[in-house]
């Protein structure tokens, strides 16, 4: 069926159910700040609540996974055609073995679950050029220039729908190192165009048939912004999105000067989080987003629970990227750690779920008097004893090293009488003594700590 944007956009708002009809978003967005704080705290609800997401990086890139004329290229895997300076018609014909026959909808989808992650944002198309969708706006695409003959952000939308996740992607708008007119690519003359051709022909097409051919799509995640994305072109693209679904959530790299719904710091997490702004720190398992064969470490369960305790803490979501190989597989490498986390979350979730940011902020450390960062900022040295999260009534204590037989808090005139103590990890929950001596809080525990990771102290409080 073909719908005029128009009715589009009303069926979108229709079936979106608990958001206002209006005001809806302004078709160019420093007009948005007339949202009112209700539509948009509707419109981020789901995003809020769910603190873990799974980003996932496929495309062309997974076939030659990292190695090119026998070499093995350094730097992300993704980034392969451009380190390797890549001819478009060589890279092209990686097209012709791309055949992921063990791809499973299903079960990438179960293993996002099972880790706890509330959302996927998976590659539409990502610097390379190359969709991983059937796209009438350019032939290079998995359906029509692969063995494959299969659409799988279809299959990925319809197991999401399936399995109660929701599902946002991801849409390289400037860099295009195959489209003429697309952004980046200095080493093939085949390259050069125009850029509102560009614009007009591949980026905007594509993002219309990617956010209305695959049900509701939730985020929409841009990167790299620069050369090919002047104003007007942004604002044309902005207008498209917002035709196709005013209440979707955009990231902070659209570029010229749209600031999206989210702050998207990239392998790193901010000393203090943004507030004031919703935000998601990206990250790696490994070195790579995109497939590497050479890639053999990966992150520890350990090291990944704490981002994720920390992220929370501060009030911002951690998306975790896996990156499947060229025959569909996501590497067990990164999906161990990430089902010992799910473990982790079955027991402990409450306190990350939907939770809010510390009462207190020292605990996350302090910045270093004498060691700066690579802006030549003083470097932040975090300290890794506990963290802090909230919902309304009660306070989640994340001890990341346990104490031994006491915990004291100074809670700084934070919280109110404490009415009851436990950790959430004791199945029948016996309360713990707690004793408060004006704002110095301590809490009896057992020698031991349930978990070696983190164990999550639950006080009953009314905070201030
Ligand atoms: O999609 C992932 C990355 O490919 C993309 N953003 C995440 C989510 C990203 N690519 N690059 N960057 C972010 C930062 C820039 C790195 C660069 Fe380089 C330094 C580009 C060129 C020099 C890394 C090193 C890539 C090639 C060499």
């Amino acid at each position: 069926m073909k719908y005029t944007p128009k009715i589009l956009l009303l069926v979108t708002v229709l079936a979106s159910g608990l958001l206002p009809l209006t005001p809806l978003r302004a078709a160019v967005e420093p007009l948005v700040s007339s949202e009112t704080k209700e539509h948009k705290d509707a419109r981020m609800a789901w995003f809020r609540d769910a603190r873990f997401g799974m980003f996932i990086h496929w495309g062309l890139y997974s076939v030659p996974g990292g190695y090119y004329q026998g070499k093995s290229i350094i730097n992300y895997g993704e980034w392969i055609m451009n380190n390797a300076k890549i001819p478009i018609a060589e890279y092209a014909a990686f097209a012709p073995q791309f055949n992921p026959v063990k791809f499973n909808a299903d079960e990438w989808v179960k293993i996002a679950k099972d880790a706890g992650m509330k959302y996927i944002v998976i590659t539409a198309k990502h610097h390379e050029g190359f969709a991983m969708f059937r796209s009438k706006a350019s032939g290079y695409n998995i359906y029509d220039a692969t063995p494959f003959k299969r659409d799988p952000l279809k299959e990925l939308a319809e197991a999401c729908r399936k399995q109660g996740i929701k599902l946002g992607f991801y849409y390289s708008q400037n860099l295009d190192w195959h489209h003429p007119g697309g952004a980046g690519n200095k080493w093939d003359p085949a390259a050069k165009g125009d850029p509102d051709k560009y614009v007009d022909e591949i980026v905007i097409p594509q993002v219309k048939e990617i956010l209305t051919n695959y049900g509701e799509i939730t985020v929409i995640w841009w990167d790299m912004p620069g050369d090919a994305i002047n104003k007007p072109r942004a604002d044309r693209i902005y207008k498209a999105v917002m035709e196709c679904n005013p209440n979707i959530i955009m990231n902070d790299r659209l570029g010229n000067g749209y600031k999206g719904d989210t702050e998207t710091p990239e392998q790193h997490i901010p000393a203090q989080g943004y507030p004031g702004r919703d935000w998601e720190t990206c990250m790696t398992i490994n070195g790579t987003w995109g497939f590497k064969k050479i890639e053999k470490t990966f992150k520890s369960t350990e090291t990944l629970l704490r981002n994720l305790i920390d992220i929370a803490s501060k009030g911002g979501n951690y998306l975790l990227n896996v990156g499947p190989d060229a025959e569909g597989v996501i590497p067990a490498g990164e999906v161990q750690p990430i089902a010992e986390m799910g473990k982790w979350l079955r027991v402990n979730g409450e306190a990350i779920y939907g939770t809010s940011a510390t009462l207190f902020g020292e605990e996350c450390g302090a910045l270093s008097a004498t060691e700066k960062d690579k802006k030549g900022q003083p470097a932040f040295k975090p300290t890794w004893d506990w963290r802090c999260t909230t919902k309304p009534g009660k306070i989640y204590i994340h001890i990341l090293k346990w104490p031994g037989t006491s915990f004291t808090l100074d809670t700084k005139g934070k919280l109110g009488p404490v009415t009851k103590a436990y950790l959430l990890a004791d199945s029948n929950k016996p309360p713990l003594a707690v004793t408060q001596d004006g704002t110095k809080l301590t809490v009896t525990l057992p020698a031991q700590a349930p978990d070696p990771i983190s164990s999550v102290l639950v006080l009953e409080a009314a905070t201030k």
